[in-house]
């Protein structure tokens, strides 16, 4: 089998980024693990403990597994769906190198420093923990290397659609609304719309972020001395704080959409509604993060309207997106392998979360879970059961084609399933503790009748990083070539 050079070189880079971040979250599940273990006070020295475990894991799950690895996998998914090479392999690999280095600062700056700011590091806390200054400084610049690491993931996006010879408005979805867009030929392929939405979308969310982290910065090495209006600031880091959330969720869209098409056999129904919603998309992406603010009264009021009607408008995408995979798997003659295993469960939670994410982006009904662990609950339905099983999916996609199929599927098909166990019970004490009060980032339960709650959520999760560490196995050895292929228990996606 000899696949043109461009889409090789692809794969290579791609399985290089999954396969690092999958290290990441081998790490920092466990962390997530301890951070919980923490709030009993069986490790000592709880509050400091927990605010440092807590903001190590928050980033390095997120941004070093979450957004690593879909911007990773990206590459390979783009090159093929446009069977066009990417527009610059050594800007992808000095991508890499920047998360890289951004990450080390992050650790250092944790394990050394003690920072221990929450991974959002709300402004002005940096200023104020029990950290020393330069660990605030070094976190700091960490993640402004991972910001800049962004803004050239979105033009290097950009930059391979126009190279593959397709228009900007085209690849945001806009070609929708022409008239005679059922006749066109060389339409933009469906699976790279939300690359570019996600491209665009990034390059405009990371400069009001970029620019409060450099001023925090300077702040913090002493060039500024005047302290920023905080509501401000709050409304710069949702500003991209949202937005980010889609640097995981668009990519995964594009890759849903790039594996349904190949075990289907065909292309995704519905192309022009879901073509229509990207474009509605790129517009709407970058105006809603407001509605982390919800519970600030001193925002004028049309913003948290807007925020919420903005909110119901993002969900559209999702909506259609869902409906589309879902009526293709069921009118085509569906290949089940080991991807598409993955793919479907992640379908499911996608929609159990967005439910979720409907209750916190309504005004009336935020106001009871603000701030609680119903939060977290939420989106750990989201980034682990839905977006972590895809970017999975897609790994085992990728690893099926480089290993020609040849890796321990049974394992694989098991680590879901122990994974998915444990992910669902440890996050349903969370909604439970949530709706009764239980405040996030609290370093005991409180209220404390909510403990043995606590407690009870612990076996679920030592059961969900099992999962993700025999998921890392099989992918580690996968592409390290020391699989031997299991007896077949499910069908080879060959
Ligand atoms: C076995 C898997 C996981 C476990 C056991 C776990 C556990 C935890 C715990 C205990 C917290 C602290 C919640 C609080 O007390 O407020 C937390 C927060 C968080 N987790 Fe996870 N988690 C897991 C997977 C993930 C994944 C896959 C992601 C993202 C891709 C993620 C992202 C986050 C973020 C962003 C926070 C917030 C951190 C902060 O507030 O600074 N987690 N997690
Ligand atoms: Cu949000």
């Amino acid at each position: 089998m000899s696949e043109k050079k461009h889409i090789e070189e692809a794969k290579d880079i791609s399985l290089g980024y999954f396969i690092t971040g999958g290290l990441v979250l081998a790490i920092a599940v466990l962390l997530g693990l301890l951070t919980r273990i923490s709030q009993t006070g069986m490790l000592g020295n709880v509050p400091k403990l927990y605010y440092s475990l807590m903001t190590l894991h928050g980033m390095a799950a997120f941004v070093g597994w979450g957004c690593f690895t879909s911007i990773g996998l990206t590459w390979y998914v783009l090159v093929k769906t446009l069977d066009s090479p990417l527009h610059s392999p050594k800007l992808v690999k000095f991508i890499y190198w920047l998360f890289a280095t951004g990450f080390v600062l992050l650790v250092v700056s944790v394990l050394f420093g003690n920072f221990g700011g929450s991974w959002v590091f709300l402004y002005p806390i940096a200023f104020y923990g029990y950290w020393d200054t330069w660990a605030a400084t070094v976190w700091t610049l960490g993640v402004i290397l991972a910001g800049v690491g962004i803004i050239l993931y979105g033009l290097e996006i950009l930059l391979t659609i126009r190279k593959a010879g397709y228009g900007f408005w085209a690849a945001l979805g806009f070609e929708s609304f022409k008239k005679d867009f059922d006749e066109m030929e060389n339409r933009v392929p469906l699976p790279a719309v939300p690359f570019a939405v996600i491209g665009l979308g990034m390059i405009v969310a990371t400069i009001p972020f970029a620019i409060l982290l450099i001023y925090q910065f300077l702040e913090l090495i002493g060039l500024i001395n005047t302290r920023m209006d905080a509501l401000l600031a709050k409304n710069m880091l949702w500003w991209f704080g949202h937005p980010v959330v889609y640097l995981i969720l668009f990519p995964v869209v594009g890759f849903f959409y790039y594996v349904t098409e190949v075990y289907a056999g065909m292309k995704l129904i519905g192309e022009r509604y879901a073509k229509l919603a990207w474009a509605l998309a790129t517009i709407v992406q970058n105006f809603i993060g407001a509605h982390h603010v919800y519970n600030d009264m001193a925002q004028a009021p049309w913003i948290h309207v807007w925020s919420q009607l903005g909110t119901y408008a993002i969900i559209i995408p999702s909506l259609i997106s869902i409906f589309s995979i879902t009526a293709t798997i069921f009118i085509s003659d569906f290949h089940w392998g080991v991807a598409s295993q993955y793919m479907f469960t992640s379908l499911a939670f996608w929609l159990l979360a967005g439910m979720s994410g409907w209750v916190n982006a309504t005004i009336s009904l935020n106001i009871h879970i603000h701030n609680t662990l119903w939060v977290v609950a939420h989106f750990h339905v989201m980034a682990l059961l839905a977006l972590s099983t895809m970017i999975f999916g897609m790994g085992y996609h990728l690893i099926t084609d480089y290993t020609e199929g040849d890796f321990n599927k049974n394992l694989a098909s098991k680590a879901l399933w122990t994974y998915v166990i444990g992910a669902l019970g440890f996050t349903h004490f969370w909604f439970i503790q949530g709706l009764w009060g239980g405040i996030r980032r609290s370093y005991a339960s409180t209220p404390e009748n909510l403990t043995l709650l606590t407690y009870l959520s612990i076996p679920f999760m030592i059961i969900a990083v099992i999962g993700i560490w025999i998921n890392v196995y099989v992918a580690f050895s996968a592409a390290f070539g020391k699989s031997k292929a299991a007896p077949a228990a499910t069908a080879s996606a060959s």
